[in-house]
Formats: structure tokens, C-alpha cells, sequence
């Protein structure tokens, strides 16, 4: 393939031809923007500053912006070729009904009378619980909490989760029960400042690719990786530890173990900070070298090299994603990974932070705001005072404040199912592709009397099992901020139109609040998201993420501003880290020790299905692809799905790179996909990207969620890796549903 097909210039409608422009370098001359607008990456939660170029109105380029603190300047793959998504030819453009399982066209008013007859005839017949909201770490958080506002209080329905529970609601429970509150206690700088850094299930160079920069700036660090693959960030290593899946927890009360063993303890933070010492000690007696290096396929001597690592160090940061957050045991290995930073005093300082990094561009935004697992502001709903808090500002009654937390997402599917849940709205999420174990889910999509996708683009999975689609406009085309993993607020702005009819989310959800008659009462005079960003700056100021000294035009100034920010704040870097005087949010002000004990993964391999699958992402594509599946470049270096297979494996079963598979599990099968043999899995071990709807893992997942957190077990899996029948390729037939006859 030339490097011109690769690049998508052959297919292109419009050829190119060269210009040098001084910031941008060699351009095509068509494409030399009219003007630059400064936005954030609308992708992953690294928050990317970046600017847009626009010519005639359309969107034709992207640079990162040099001044901009978090990268400098840089930008990754995705970033740097964002502006193709924008111009996508299947971007969703009217509302549109199903009449007779065809989409027919309607007008927006239309659509918005159908929506609130539907949704208020449900409630009426079947409670109010029965409309259940399904949204997501990528709307701004002036939608975000526009929407919380309106399904809480308007429609009046507990049955409000997103799909940040598939991802960042393990890191928030663990995070409140150490610390008794949300919110990530480091930041980026961190990277360059730790003499340590352990990055546990967290593959950043694929998925976080500008954190590597970070790193990499910090060249007398020692980096140790924890993940059973070895990952792009794994080679990055000075020490990589391949840990059998799923035995974290053990990993890390072993490491505990060994600090308390050698008296590398520090006791003096212990004492003046926590509490629950001496029953942490007490749990992890049994966590032996030997009987941990049993559990975890390492060895004792890597055990005590990486505690000695560890708590000798002058700052030890530890950084963790989804290898630690998937998980059924998920929260529990978050505290056990705040256990571990606490007893060694590693938070608060400079360098030093248990640092959950977080996913979608704004999945930080849902944290704060909340609504689903805690009231906005990081209130509490059992507590009467943070209602009444809430109740004044927004001036209604304080019955009207939920006092407890609804259903979270696993848990509104099962309530489809049962049809205790009959109509659905599922905003910017594309849960057939992502969501665990896809037949019961769309058993559940299908048992619905009534469902409503809010996307940008159409046909998606999702959105072909829709009653109503509404079409929004997405990154690029609309205004807000977006809060990044270190709790920087960034502005996002519109460079283009959005295309069609299609309205910003903020537009759409004033639009509904207006069907469904309360749009005067919880937005008044509501029409543009600073109005938003006003409200929600009264409602955060005097919690943990203050926004109330923040206005956007300080945000743009400052490159974003890191949370908390109060009212009178002058110097953006003096809330760079949380708990730097150790006190904490909880009631005595200390952080707890939370004994944690580790239990085998629940799908454990057998005869009929001996391996382990583990699911994640690739460097090029982001989630379900609808948006990177139109960006030529993306699309043309990684344009199928595959399964990664250890050698050993591949010839006990007679297989070779390149054949083609089935992966089976007791739920479904993923049909026909290329074999990767490769010595980066481990033995009994296999790996498949979840990008693909056409092969979607999600076929083959579990419904295993965290009992706390109800995070999905996405990365243990049993299954059987079968050669393809030569027919093939049915896996594509789910998603064009539409095009069958
Ligand atoms: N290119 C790209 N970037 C993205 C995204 C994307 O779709 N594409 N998505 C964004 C989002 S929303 C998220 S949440 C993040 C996710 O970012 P990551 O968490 O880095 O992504 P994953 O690939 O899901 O999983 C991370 C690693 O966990 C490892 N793992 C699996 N099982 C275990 C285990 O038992 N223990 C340990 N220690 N590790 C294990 C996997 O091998 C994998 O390398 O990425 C964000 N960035
Ligand atoms: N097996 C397996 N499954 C997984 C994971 C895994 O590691 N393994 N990871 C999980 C994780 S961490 C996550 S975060 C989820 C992600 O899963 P999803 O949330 O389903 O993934 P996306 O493809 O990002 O879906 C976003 C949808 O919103 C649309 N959209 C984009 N921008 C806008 C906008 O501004 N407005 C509106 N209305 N729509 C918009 C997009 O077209 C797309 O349909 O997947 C989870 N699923
Ligand atoms: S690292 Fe994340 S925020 Fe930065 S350009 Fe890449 S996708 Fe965008
Ligand atoms: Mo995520």
C-alpha cells in the first residue's frame, strides 16, 4: 500500500496540492484555513489543547496548540486528524421516527411532542422509574448537568446512569471510600516530578498517548508497568511485571506486606493522616511472598524489588485505568492501591498521588456534576443538608431532591429486561457495541415500548434499534468545557455549523425541557451553556470542585484551570494537587485503610473454554469507531478487528498468523477475525480490541459487574478460539439491520 493510500489522499474526492503555510508546515493550499479556533480534544481525557482550522465554514484541519500546559503543542494520532469527523458523510442529520421499522423523517417539534407524549404516557401507566436516561463522559458539562437537572428533576426518574459506570465508577467508589470523596488527588506534572512511577492496567501509549510525552520528560524516573500483555507502555518499562489476570489485589496487599515487613512504613503520616492501621496490617499477614508469587506468576524476587522500588522512593506516583477498573473486584483494588500510597505517605506532594486517569474527554465533568452515584458538587444524597444545599439554589421544594441513587446502568438493563423499565433515552453512547454481553442487551433494547437515541451520527448500532432519533451535533460544533483526568477545566468551542438539523445536546435537552413543560421552572432564560456554567458554579463553590472563581474567559487564558478554584483565586498552580495538608473529606478528616482481600476472576477457564480473553483498545481508534471509522487515516492502519495469540497456544492448535477465528464463549461468538501470533500474550491467554462492531467482543462478554461500583468484568473472559468456517463474515450482519430485507 503506498504511503499516499495510507494517508487517505487517493480517495479523496479533492486532491491535494502543496503549500507551505508557517504554522502548519506543508498543507494543501485548499486547506490553508481562513482562521484557527482554539478548542480541546474531543476524544480522551488527556484534554489536549488544540486548534481548529476552518476555511469556507468547514472544518479542515487540527493543530495542538503550544502554549497550552497539558501538551505543549502536541498532539496524538486521533487529535491530529480530528477534523475528518466533523465532515463524515453518515453524521445524523433530522430527527427521525420509525414508522413501520422505517425511519421516516420528521420535524424537530414533532419529534419533541412524540418524545414527551411517550415518555409521560410510560411514567403515567408504569411510575415514574420506568423512563430510564442512559448518557456519557462526552457531552460538556453544561449539557451534562443541564440533562442531570432535567431527568432528575423534570422527568422525574431515578433511572439516570451513563456509561461512565463501563468505565471510571470503580475509581470513584474506591476513591470515596479511602478518602470520602471523589476527585483524582495528582496531576500530569506528577509524571515529570515522581521518582516512580507505577502504572497499573493502564496501556497509556496506546490510550493515552500525550501522557507518554509527560513521561518522557522525565527520563531519571523508574517506570514499572503492571499488565498481563506487554503493551507498547510495558516496553517502555524499566520493570514490567506480566501479573496473571486479574491478581492486582494480591499483587498490591503482597507489596503491603513486604513495606510493613521491612519497616519501610511511614509512620509518621500513618498516624497523623489514617485510620484502620493496624487491621490493614492484620489483613495481610497471609499475603506472603511465597503464596502472592503463587497467586500472581511472579516471582518473590521481582516482589521485594518492586516494594523496595516503591517506598524508598522520594515520590512515588501510582497511575491506573481499566486493567485495575474492570473488574468485579474493581473498587477493592483501588483502595488496596490508596492503602499502598498512604502507608508510604506517597500523596499530597508533589510527585506523589494515587492517580486514577480517567477516559472520555469529560468523563471528569459527569464525576463532578453527578446526579447518578452522588448530587452534584460531590454532595451526598443521604445527607439532608447537602439536599437542602441544593433545593435553595435551585429553588424548589427539597422533596424534589432524589435522597438516594437510582439504578445504575447494568441494573436499568436488567430492569428492561423484566420490563420494569419501558421506555429508554441513550445519549452519545453506543451500547451495542460497548455494553457487556450483547444478547441480553438487546433482548432488553427490544423488550422496550419506546427508545430514543440522541447521536451524532446514524446509522450506528444503537441507533438502528431506536423508535425516535435525534440528531446532535458533536466536538467542534458546540460550545462548553470539558474537565481532563487531573481536574483541568478546559473550553471547548464551535468552529463549524453542525450539519443538517442536526442541534447541539445543550439545544436539545432546553428543547425537551420545554415539551415536557419545565423548562421555565429548572432553566430560566436558559439559552446558551454559560448560563449552565453560571448555575453550576454557585452549585460547586465551597465543595472539593470549586468552579466559582473560574469564568471562561480565565479558562482560555490560563489553558484550563485545575478544580478546586474558588471565588478570589488568583494563581491557577496553588490547587494543582488535592490533600496536600492531609486532611481529607472524610468525617474525622483522615483517610481509611481499607482491608481488601482478592478472589479469582468469576469466569474461570475450563476444557470447553480454556482461555482467558482480555479486551482494550488500540492507539487509532476510538471506541465503537464511528468516529475514527471515517478518518481515512486511522481507518487504513487498523481497519479490522484481530485476536492476539501466544505461540505456544497457536500451535496446539494448529493455527498461523493471519487465519482466521472464531472466539467462543458461553454467551456468543466473534466471527472471523484475523489471528495475531505474538509473544506479547501470554500462554493461555488471548487479547481482542473492542472496536469492531462487525466483530464485536461484546458478544462473547459477561454479565459480571462490581458490586459496588457496577462496572462490568470486560478484561477476564473464558472462551475457545475456533478456525473460521470458510463462509464467514456474519458478524457484519448485526449492525446493517436496516439493510435486510
Ligand atoms: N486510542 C484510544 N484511546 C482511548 C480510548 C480509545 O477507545 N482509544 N478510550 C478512552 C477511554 S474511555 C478509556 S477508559 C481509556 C482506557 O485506557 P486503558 O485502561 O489503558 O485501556 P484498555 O486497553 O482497556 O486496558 C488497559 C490495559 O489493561 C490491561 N489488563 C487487562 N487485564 C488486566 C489485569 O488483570 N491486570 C492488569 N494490571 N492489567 C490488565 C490490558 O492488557 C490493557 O493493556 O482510554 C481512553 N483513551
Ligand atoms: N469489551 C469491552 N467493552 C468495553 C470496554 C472494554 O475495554 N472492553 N471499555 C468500556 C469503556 S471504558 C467505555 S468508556 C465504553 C465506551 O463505549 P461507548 O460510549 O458506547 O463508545 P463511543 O463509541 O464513544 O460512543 C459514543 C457515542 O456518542 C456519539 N457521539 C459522539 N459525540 C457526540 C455528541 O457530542 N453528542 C451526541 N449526542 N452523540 C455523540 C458517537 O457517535 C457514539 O455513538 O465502552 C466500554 N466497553
Ligand atoms: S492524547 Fe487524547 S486528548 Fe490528546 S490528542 Fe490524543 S486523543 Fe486527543
Ligand atoms: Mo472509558
Amino acid at each position: 500500500m503506498s504511503i499516499r493510500s495510507l494517508l487517505g489522499l487517493d480517495t479523496r474526492a479533492e486532491r491535494y496540492t502543496y503549500g507551505l503555510d508557517p504554522v502548519a508546515g506543508y498543507v494543501s493550499t485548499q486547506k490553508i484555513p481562513d482562521r484557527w479556533v482554539a478548542t480541546t480534544c474531543g476524544y480522551c481525557s488527556v484534554g489536549c489543547g488544540m486548534f481548529v482550522g476552518v476555511k469556507d465554514g468547514r472544518a479542515v484541519s487540527v493543530r495542538g496548540n503550544p502554549d497550552h500546559p497539558v501538551n505543549r503543542g502536541n498532539l496524538c494520532p486521533k487529535g491530529l486528524s480530528e477534523h475528518h469527523t466533523i465532515d463524515a458523510s453518515n453524521r445524523a442529520r433530522q430527527p427521525l421516527l420509525k414508522r413501520d421499522g422505517r425511519f421516516t423523517p420528521i420535524g424537530w417539534d414533532t419529534a419533541l411532542t412524540t418524545m414527551a407524549e411517550a415518555f409521560r404516557r410510560v411514567q403515567a401507566e408504569h411510575g415514574p422509574d420506568s423512563v430510564g436516561v442512559i448518557s456519557t463522559g462526552q457531552l460538556v458539562t453544561e449539557e451534562f448537568y443541564a440533562l442531570g437537572k432535567l431527568v432528575q428533576l423534570g422527568l422525574g426518574t431515578r433511572s439516570f446512569d451513563g456509561n461512565t459506570t463501563l468505565c471510571m465508577s470503580t475509581a470513584v467508589a474506591g476513591y470515596k471510600g479511602s478518602f470520602g470523596s471523589d476527585g483524582p488527588p495528582g496531576a500530569y506534572e506528577d509524571l515529570e516530578r515522581a521518582d516512580v512511577i507505577l502504572l497499573i492496567g493502564a496501556n497509556i501509549a496506546d490510550n493515552h498517548p500525550i501522557l507518554c510525552r509527560r513521561l518522557q520528560a522525565n527520563p531519571g524516573t523508574t517506570l514499572i508497568v503492571v499488565d498481563p500483555r506487554v503493551t507498547k507502555t510495558a516496553m517502555m518499562a524499566d520493570l514490567h511485571l506480566p501479573i496473571r489476570p486479574r491478581a492486582d489485589l494480591a499483587l498490591l496487599n503482597g507489596l503491603i506486606h513486604i513495606i510493613i515487613e521491612r519497616g519501610l512504613v511511614d509512620h509518621d503520616y500513618v498516624d497523623r493522616h489514617t485510620t484502620g492501621f493496624d487491621a490493614l496490617k492484620e489483613s495481610v499477614r497471609e499475603y506472603t511472598p511465597a503464596r502472592v508469587a503463587e497467586t500472581t506468576g511472579l516471582d518473590p524476587g521481582l516482589l521485594y524489588e518492586t516494594a523496595a522500588i516503591y517506598s524508598t522512593a522520594n515520590a512515588a506516583f501510582i497511575a491506573w485505568t481499566m486493567g485495575v477498573n474492570h473488574s468485579t473486584k474493581g473498587t477493592e483494588t483501588v483502595n488496596a492501591i490508596n492503602n499502598l500510597a498512604l502507608i508510604t505517605g506517597n500523596i499530597g506532594r508533589a510527585g506523589a498521588a494515587p492517580f486514577s486517569i480517567t477516559g472520555q474527554c469529560n468523563a471528569m465533568g459527569t464525576r463532578e456534576a453527578g446526579f447518578a452515584s452522588s448530587l452534584p458538587g460531590y454532595r451526598k444524597f443521604e445527607s439532608a443538608e447537602d439536599r437542602e444545599a441544593l433545593a435553595g439554589i435551585w429553588n424548589v421544594p427539597v422533596e424534589r431532591v432524589p435522597a438516594a441513587r437510582g439504578l445504575a446502568y447494568p441494573d436499568i438493563i436488567e430492569a428492561a429486561l423484566e420490563r420494569r423499565i419501558r421506555a429508554l433515552w441513550i445519549i452519545a453512547t453506543n451500547p451495542v457495541v460497548s455494553f457487556p454481553n450483547l444478547g441480553a442487551l438487546t433482548q432488553a433494547l427490544e423488550g422496550l415500548d419506546f427508545l430514543v437515541v440522541q447521536d451524532g451520527f446514524h446509522p450506528t448500532p444503537t441507533s438502528e434499534f431506536a423508535d425516535l432519533v435525534l440528531p446532535a451535533a458533536i466536538w467542534g460544533e458546540k460550545e462548553g468545557t470539558y474537565t481532563n483526568s487531573e481536574r483541568r477545566v478546559s473550553k471547548v468551542n464551535r468552529a463549524v455549523e453542525p450539519p443538517g438539523e442536526a442541534r447541539p445536546d445543550f439545544n436539545i435537552f432546553l428543547d425537551v425541557a420545554s415539551a415536557l413543560g419545565v423548562k421555565e421552572e429548572l432553566f430560566p432564560g436558559w439559552s446558551v451553556p454559560r448560563d449552565a456554567f453560571e448555575e453550576w458554579k454557585r452549585v460547586s463553590a465551597g465543595r472539593l470542585c470549586d468552579y466559582s472563581g473560574m469564568t471562561y474567559e480565565v479558562i482560555e487564558e490560563q489553558g484550563g484551570i485545575q478544580w478546586p478554584y474558588p471565588a478570589g483565586a488568583t494563581d491557577p498552580a496553588a490547587t494543582r494537587r488535592l490533600y496536600t495538608d492531609g486532611v481529607f473529606q472524610t468525617a474525622d478528616g483522615r483517610a481509611r485503610l481499607i482491608p481488601v482481600t482478592w478472589e479469582p476472576f468469576p469466569e474461570q477457564p475450563t476444557g470447553e473454554f480454556p482461555l482467558v480473553l482480555n479486551t482494550g483498545r488500540t492507539v487509532e481508534h476510538w471506541h465503537t469507531r464511528t468516529k475514527t471509522a471515517n478518518v481515512p487515516i486511522l481507518e487504513r492502519l487498523s481497519p479490522h478487528a484481530w485476536a492476539e495469540m501466544n505461540p505456544r497456544d497457536a500451535r496446539g492448535l494448529h493455527l498461523k498468523a493471519q487465519d482466521s477465528v472464531d472466539i467462543v464463549s458461553r454467551r456468543g461468538r466473534i466471527r472471523d477475525i484475523e489471528l495475531r501470533v505474538t509473544e506479547t500474550v501470554a500462554p493461555g491467554q488471548i487479547f481482542v480490541p473492542f472496536h469492531y462492531a462487525e466483530a464485536n467482543a461484546n458478544q462473547v462478554t459477561q454479565s459480571a459487574f462490581d458490586p459496588v461500583s457496577r462496572e462490568p468484568n470486560y478484561k477476564q473472559s473464558a472462551v475457545r478460539v475456533e478456525r473460521s468456517c470458510p463462509s464467514g463474515g456474519l458478524g457484519a450482519s448485526l449492525w446493517r439491520r436496516s439493510e435486510r430485507p
